[in-house]
């Protein structure tokens, strides 16, 4: 019989080093899945999939660079901008979410940083979602420590801030802020007692050293997010990554499996890019250890599978959405 995982035995740890975290990505790919099964079991019921809803309040004329993004005002999209959403509409959106099974609402808004102004809408938004009994986060760029005690007071319960990529190939992606920035901004809300949601995206012609080094600054923080979105870039026509070459199914299960082995309590999110992913890879996915999605037919400004095709998808599987994380 294999012996057990050394993951399984202690606590999460945080000082992965990046030849550790190298040498699982290299694994044979059934000895992968194998080590990223049994730390999904020791932690959580594999059947079970948490679900989180998007909704973008507030939509374009980002002045970042981001060059995956279709909301940099950097860059010819054709997207629309939008002021920030009213209050009531966006009550309105995520009882919906909830009534169609969603446990969290997550608001996105375009902003480098959001003005003390917006935040006093934000977090009017915050407390009335979670008055509707859902989880709550949003992603409204960098924050200072403050702005995150406002949130944290108005009950916010998760903020979402990704590294996106490794510290090396950061530049090549954004030019308009640093990784520094971001690792920040992530401590401003962890000092605030929000819980981090925290990823990033693949496929934006990164190396595959590239992918272990974001792993590796993930999994080194020094708590792990308690959420991790792993992104398929959706490629945005007229963005510099419009033309990126998609990264091969296998390599993304590999990229879950990794992060569900190196941060074994966190919820591991299968998140953009499911559109353009076949049944067969988001299944492989969900072995590997994936137990969050994006769900509705929309994640900020490109599709996602409609709410049927998920829920077929879960029945073929024998999944379940998991009411609260
Ligand atoms: N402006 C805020 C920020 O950047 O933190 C919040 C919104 S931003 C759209 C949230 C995250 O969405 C980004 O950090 C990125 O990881 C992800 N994202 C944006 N565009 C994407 C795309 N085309 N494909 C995959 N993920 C994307
Ligand atoms: C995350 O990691 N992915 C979500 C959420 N956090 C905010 C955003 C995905 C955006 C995909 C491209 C779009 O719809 O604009
Ligand atoms: Fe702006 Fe966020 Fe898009 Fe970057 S990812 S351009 S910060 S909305």
């Amino acid at each position: 019989m294999n012996a057990p995982a050394p993951e399984l035995k202690s606590a999460p740890r945080s000082d992965w080093s990046r030849d550790e975290i190298a040498a699982l990505f290299a694994l044979p790919f059934p000895e992968l899945m194998f080590r990223a099964m049994t730390v999904h079991r020791a932690h959580f019921d594999p059947t079970e999939v948490q679900i989180s809803t998007l909704l973008s309040i507030k939509t374009g004329g980002c002045p970042e660079d981001c060059g995956y993004c279709s909301q940099s005002a950097k860059h010819e999209t054709g997207l629309k901008a939008s002021k920030l959403m009213a209050l009531e509409q966006v009550l309105a959106d995520a009882a919906k979410a909830k009534a169609a099974g969603a446990s969290r609402f997550c608001m996105g808004a375009a902003w480098r940083e959001p003005k003390d102004k917006d935040l006093d809408a934000v977090c009017e938004m915050v407390a009335g979602v979670k008055a509707l009994g859902m989880e709550t986060c949003v992603t409204l760029g960098m924050l200072t420590g403050p702005q995150a005690a406002r949130l944290k007071d108005a009950g916010l319960d998760y903020y979402n801030h990704n590294l996106d990529t490794s510290p090396e190939y950061y530049r090549h992606v954004i030019t308009t802020r640093t990784y520094q920035d971001r690792l920040d901004t992530l401590a401003q809300v962890r000092a605030a007692g929000i819980n981090v949601c925290c990823g990033g995206i693949v496929g934006m012609g990164e190396s595959a050293e590239d992918r272990v080094g974001l792993i590796h600054a993930l999994a080194t923080l020094p708590i792990h997010p308690e959420s991790v979105p792993i992104n398929a870039l959706v490629r945005i026509e007229g963005t510099p990554q419009g033309l990126a070459t998609p990264l091969e199914p296998i390599e993304f299960v590999r990229m879950i499996a990794v992060a569900r082995i190196t941060m074994p309590r966190s919820m591991v999110r299968l998140s953009a890019g499911r559109e353009q992913m076949s049944e067969e890879t988001q299944a492989l996915c969900f072995l590997a250890g994936a137990n969050s999605i994006f769900y509705g037919e929309k994640l900020l400004t490109t599709p996602n599978p409609v709410a049927a095709e998920d829920q077929a998808l879960f029945a073929r599987l024998g999944l379940s959405a998991m009411r609260s994380a």
